[in-house]
């Protein structure tokens, strides 16, 4: 028999490759779809072949116990969010709803179907259950580099319900002996990343600048530091942490520290060009409050799960830009790419 899995945020960019490395492993694959004509659906089912949809939103309770009663899946993949965290100060309580409330209606959805309660432990047999945590939880933070026993202080609305998300996951694993984990990812990029987060921002602006398309691009905090990694590698430890005898959270990131300046400065000299040309710093876009440095210690990921990541940052922001490339010369404009509000 096939085993079965089912993603939330299966348009998203982690989506994606989740649904392309299960698939590969053997796996029938449901993406759970929101809304009435979702226009990333058609993105999705090109990108990855034999993938098939279940309608549900992380909102709705019922939408959820549905969809894991229709599939009856072996894996949960919980990926689904609001996930860009300048939003989240602006719909602070949609993204506590759909990133912090949306992870327990899935856990409860999860124990409905299994029909788990105090007196019959889960255990192994039941659904498993990743949750996508976050380095952002860690947001100010009290060690470098952040491992598993880190204390978290979130620095955004984003944050907050994220750890709510992380502790609620642990207690259903506590509470109903769920087999729940919580992957604490750090930052990971690729060409199918949103043009609103800066890795994306910048091989897209890198691009359309070296074509003649863009004149500057418009940054925040250069500052900034970051574990960034590719989404590829990041998507082989989601499934990993779900195959272990006993269900435990994981750090996942490479070790390694880079600045937004560093980001843009390679991203530009993959083109030849000299990124002080162009970038110009705009205060509009430095947040409320910043995560200033994150950095992953990914040991007990390598030790217990055998992962590793196999691109480096220099190859991944090359990748990128050599993607957009591609895509720009193709179409010759991506404003349709590019996010509203000047992000
Ligand atoms: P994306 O922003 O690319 O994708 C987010 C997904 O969430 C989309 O598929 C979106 O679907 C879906 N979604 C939004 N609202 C709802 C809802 N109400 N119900 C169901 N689905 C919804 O994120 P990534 O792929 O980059 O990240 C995947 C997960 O990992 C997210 O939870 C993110 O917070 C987390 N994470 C990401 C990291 C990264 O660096 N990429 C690092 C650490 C954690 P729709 O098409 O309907 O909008
Ligand atoms: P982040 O990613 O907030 O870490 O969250 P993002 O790429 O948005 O920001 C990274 C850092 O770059 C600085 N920055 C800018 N960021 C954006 N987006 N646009 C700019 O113009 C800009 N200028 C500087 C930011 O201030 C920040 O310090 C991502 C998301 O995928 C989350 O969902 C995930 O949980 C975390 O990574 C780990």
């Amino acid at each position: 028999m096939r085993r079965r899995a089912l993603i939330t945020g299966i348009t998203g960019q982690d989506g994606s490759y989740l649904a392309e490395h299960l698939l590969e492993q053997g796996y029938q694959v449901w993406g759970l779809i929101r809304g009435q004509a979702n226009p990333r659906k058609s993105r999705v089912s090109r990108l990855v072949k034999d993938l098939s949809f279940v309608d549900g939103d992380l909102l709705d309770q019922g939408s959820l116990i549905s969809a894991v009663d229709m599939v009856q899946p072996d894996e949960v993949y919980n990926l689904g969010a609001i996930s860009f965290v300048p939003l989240s100060w602006q719909q602070a309580e949609l993204t506590t709803e759909v990133n912090g409330m949306g992870v327990l209606r899935m856990l409860e959805a999860i124990r409905l179907v299994c029909g788990l309660d105090k007196s019959r432990a889960g255990g192994n047999d039941t659904i498993r259950f990743y949750q996508a945590s976050s380095s952002e939880m860690f947001g100010m933070v009290a060690e470098t580099p952040q491992r598993e026993t880190t204390i978290f202080h979130p620095r955004s609305p984003y944050g907050v319900a994220k750890t709510y998300g992380h502790f609620i996951t642990k207690n259903y694993r506590e509470s109903f002996g769920m087999y729940g984990v919580s992957g604490i990812l750090f930052n990971h990029e690729s060409p199918r990343r949103g043009a609103e987060f800066v890795t994306r921002k910048i091989s897209l602006a890198v691009a359309q600048i070296k074509l003649g398309l863009q004149k500057e691009l418009r940054l925040g905090n250069l500052d900034a530091v970051r574990d960034w990694g590719f989404a590829g590698d990041y998507v082989r430890a989601m499934h990993l942490m779900l195959q272990q005898e006993e269900p435990t959270d994981y750090v996942i990131g490479t070790g390694r520290m880079h600045s937004v300046r560093d980001a843009v400065r390679i991203a530009f000299e993959a083109v030849d060009l000299d990124w002080r040309d162009y970038v110009v710093i705009d205060p509009e876009l430095v947040r409320p409050a910043e995560v200033e440095t994150l950095c992953a210690d990914a040991s007990r990921a390598k030790l217990e799960l055998g992962w590793t990541p196999n691109v480096d940052f220099t190859e991944l922001m090359n990748m990128m830009v050599e993607s957009d490339l591609r895509e720009v010369t193709r179409t010759n404009q991506i404003e349709e790419l590019l996010p509203a509000g000047g992000w």
